[in-house]
């Protein structure tokens, strides 16, 4: 529009009245205002929704001004963005965050009240944004906090799903799983942009010809195209101006692609041809740790990785500069393989679109992507079949083909005559058929390698990735992971938030290593008390929770002892519940037994192909159901599975935990997060020397951790020993009673087959070390319980663990991420008024 007319709208644009004041006054209006006049409700009509949307709102655009004068600021400076590629992003609830982070919550809380409601009510209301499976998902939402929180310009890209990960509810002890449509009453966090879109080609062939210039053109004639749409949400730091950017992309038909078929007369065909289009960010997969190898997945990654390579270089050039000088703009971090694509697309885009050559796009390429590894599976190691590949992405296997040769004749320069070394680091596989290793290409065009904890960076360099680290040691760096402390304390336990504070003021909050000052507290009786009594708030919640999901009644003043997670045969569900059973068996021999009373707490989804995982699901109900009923337990054991395991769901779990079980089996767990937001509430931990447990046992100290099982080492000893989980079975008899009970139906109303593939897989491969570990878990259990019952003691050590987890804050994460890979610095924003821009 016009400049005249801009600078009347700029002028009628005021960031601090009626509708952006932060007083409870303002707010209140802001709600009624919000009600009435962008929903077009009366109050005595409005719904629940009507007033949770209209109080976000009034929160959005509060938040608008920071928002936008953060992106004017990041595009127009000189400052580096960071670019975070994920293909999940499990972000929780927004509005309370929200409210933390811009500092409002107490006026909003007055303001809804005077209006008549409680702010619980309509927090309650909001439905999570699940566009993730795990660990993995919910370290890019932490990232995203702490970029914000330490005023890091930074831009989450990611896929739009319109689904995400399923629900999860429990029939007759079985997972059933329900779809996620979490956007059926609208989202309020988000800004579409319409505008911003970009076409990305799938299928089709290569034609190659020299141009009138003698130069080889790769002209890449796609089958068919889609549009991805630019959705925007804010992502608010704690207390600072900064809001960056999480920009997911929707997939769209194409302006121009019904054209013919219209013309044709073929309506349907050309609807169907919509559909086809929107499918691609239709829907999460729900696998974690296992690929599918599924054709629309590879598209879904191509599609949301080309779409944000495309607008990075479209940002970049608009400032004026030049394409050569991407990687002083950029800095691309790969969340795991899932968008190492880009490497090859980005060459494309430099090669195709930008007609660079190659040595000049390599360069620019090279000093541009960061990978980080979440996974040592070789199972859940990315390969694409080479033919699949090619009928999505012909024109990038050229190019990965020719990354390949040059890469190659590297590595033979520098293992000449090493033919092992050469397969394991060729980015193509061969077997019975070829195919692409997505970890080598993520690993041949990064800069930089990273793994998430520092025992998984060390297997790493032994195991998965030994060959490249051989190659190019320098690359390799430990990035341990970190949980952000604004959602997984400030919001999720208030009370606790306030105590810590009361001792040792607020700024821990941003400084997680204050915490240390609690220490001195630690022996103190009545801060002991103060703290226990939280605890029993929390776990009293907690109980109201379970009485409401599940109708069960459970003691708050048992033990309350979590394992929530994603189910997998590796995180060992199954071994907590021969615990369990031991437990039972002891109470069944000799009924006045004298034990701690137990309330087993389970909650987590599993990939809904992974049949072991449900069975796992379903052996757990199926031993609380005659474990809770059976009047000899006399209500000392109860066994809960708590559905639909998601943020929402955590925040409520975590702050009631008194023991965290983090029982994987050494060496397969990468990093682990809940065992860290477990800790930093306070709960102990019984763990193996996996993952960060390894960190975590060195921060806590080893008398405030329950150690038990194999080391990784011991482990792979074991195993090329030969491992006979049947001579474990046979030697033990208090494992062979708890395995013969489930074998024999006694879960299972006399059913012997249900659990055989189960307990089969345990006598006669066990690759987890279930049995191996089974003594040693069930010895350390008893220590626990001997612990539990000296409630001071057990006060004492639950400060000390919330004392000393000050290294496992996302904010130390991402200062590590920011120096030692990225080379960027913090850009404090000053808020412009829209009315003085130019
Ligand atoms: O990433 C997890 C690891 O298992 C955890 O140990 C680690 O703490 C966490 C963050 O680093 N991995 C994970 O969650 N993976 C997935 O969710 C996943 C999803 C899709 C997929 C493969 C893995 N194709």
């Amino acid at each position: 529009i016009e400049e005249a007319a801009a600078e009347q709208v700029k002028n009628n644009i005021l960031v601090e009245d009626a509708r952006t004041g932060l007083s409870v006054d303002a707010l209140k209006r802001a709600i009624s205002n919000n009600l009435f006049y962008v929903q077009g409700k009366y109050p005595e009509i409005a719904t629940r929704n009507d007033y949770f949307m209209a109080i976000s709102y009034a929160v959005r655009d509060r938040m608008l001004q920071r928002w936008t004068s953060s992106v004017r600021q990041y595009i127009s400076g000189k400052n580096k963005i960071v670019s975070y590629l994920s293909a999940e992003y499990l972000l929780g609830p927004h509005l309370a965050n929200n409210l933390i982070n811009l500092d409002i919550y107490s006026q909003m809380e007055q303001a809804v009240k005077e209006l008549g409601f409680s702010l619980d009510w309509l927090i309650d209301k909001e439905v999570e944004p699940g566009l993730g499976n795990g660990g993995l998902g919910r370290l890019a939402a932490c990232y995203m906090d702490s970029l914000a929180s330490l005023e890091v310009p930074a831009i989450g890209y990611g896929i739009r799903y319109q689904f995400g990960i399923f629900e999860q509810a429990i029939s007759d002890g079985w997972q059933v799983e329900d779809t996620d449509n979490w956007l059926r009453r609208g989202n309020p966090w988000e800004i579409a942009r319409r505008e911003i879109s970009y076409d990305v080609k799938l299928g089709g062939h290569v034609q190659r010809y020299i141009d009138e210039k003698g130069k080889l053109i790769n002209n890449w004639i796609p089958g068919w195209v889609v549009k991805g749409v630019a959705y925007d949400t804010p992502i608010l730091g704690y207390k600072v101006n900064t809001a960056n950017t999480l920009r997911l992309w929707k997939s769209e038909a194409p302006r121009t692609f019904d054209f013919q078929s219209f013309n044709a007369g073929e309506y349907s065909n050309a609807v169907n041809q919509k559909i086809i289009c929107e499918n691609i960010s239709k829907v999460l997969y729900p696998n974690d740790e296992q690929i599918e190898g599924k054709k629309l997945r590879l598209q879904q990654q191509y599609f949301f990785v080309s779409c944000s390579l495309q607008d990075m270089i479209n940002i970049h050039l608009r400032s004026g500069d030049k394409i050569e000088n991407f990687y002083e703009k950029f800095v691309v971090q790969l969340n795991d393989t899932h968008p190492s694509i880009g490497i090859a697309e980005m060459m494309r885009l430099l090669l195709d679109v930008h007609r660079m050559e190659w040595d000049d796009a390599w360069k620019v390429t090279t000093k541009t992507f960061a990978y980080t590894n979440h996974t040592l599976l070789p199972e859940a190691l990315e390969t694409w079949d080479l033919e699949l590949f090619a009928s999505v992405l012909p024109r990038h296997l050229d190019i990965i083909y020719e990354i390949n040769k040059r890469f190659l004749v590297d590595v033979t320069l520098k293992f000449f005559g090493n033919h092992q070394k050469i397969d394991s680091l060729s980015l193509i596989g061969e077997g019975r058929r070829k195919y692409i290793k997505m970890a080598n290409l993520a690993s041949v065009g990064s800069f930089a390698i990273n793994g998430v904890a520092s025992l998984h960076t060390e297997l790493l360099k032994k195991t998965v990735l030994k060959d490249w680290y051989e190659f190019s040691p320098e690359k390799f760096s430990n990035k341990t992971n970190g949980v952000t402390p604004r959602r997984w304390m400030v919001l999720s336990n208030p009370q606790l938030t306030k105590l810590i504070t009361s001792k040792i003021g607020d700024t821990w909050i941003k400084h997680l290593e204050e915490l240390k000052g609690l220490e001195k507290y630690a022996e103190d009786p009545e801060f002991q008390q103060a703290w226990m009594e939280v605890k029993l708030e929390q776990k009293k919640k907690l109980t109201r929770k379970i009485h409401g999901t599940l109708g069960m009644i459970v003691n708050p003043e048992s033990l309350f002892d979590i394992q929530v997670k994603r189910i997998h045969e590796y995180k060992r569900q199954h071994l907590n519940v021969l615990h369990i059973i031991t437990l039972y068996n002891r109470i069944k021999r000799n009924p006045d037994i004298d034990i701690v009373p137990r309330t087993f707490i389970f909650a987590g989804k599993s990939a809904p192909g992974y049949r072991k995982a449900k069975l796992i699901i379903k052996l757990i109900n199926a031993v609380g159901k005659v474990v809770n009923n059976d009047p000899d337990v006399k209500d000392r054991l109860k066994v809960v599975f708590y559905p639909n395991y998601n943020v929402t769901n955590a925040q409520k779990i975590y702050p009631a935990a008194d023991l965290s079980e983090q029982i994987s089996t050494a060496g397969k767990e990468a990093s682990g997060t809940g065992n860290m937001k477990l800790s930093l509430n306070g709960a102990l931990t019984v763990g193996t020397l996996d993952g960060a447990n390894v960190e975590i046992r060195e921060c806590v100290g080893e008398e405030n951790f329950f150690l038990f099982g194999l080391t990784a080492d011991e482990v792979e000893k074991t195993k090329s020993e030969g491992y006979r989980p049947w001579e474990y079975y046979k030697n033990n008899k208090y494992l062979r009673e708890v395995i013969d009970q489930i074998n024999d139906g006694y879960f299972s109303q006399l059913d012997q087959l249900i659990f055989k593939e189960l307990t089969d897989s345990l006598l006669y491969d066990d690759q987890f070390m279930v049995l191996a570990d089974y003594q040693s878990y069930v010895e350390i259990q008893d220590k626990i319980d001997e612990a539990f019952r000296d409630k001071s003691n057990w006060a004492r050590m639950s400060i000390l663990n919330t004392a000393r987890m000050g290294k496992f804050s996302s904010d130390r994460s991402i200062r590590e991420y920011c120096n030692e890979i990225w080379k960027v610095e913090s850009v404090p924003v000053e808020l412009i008024d829209p009315s003085k821009t130019s």
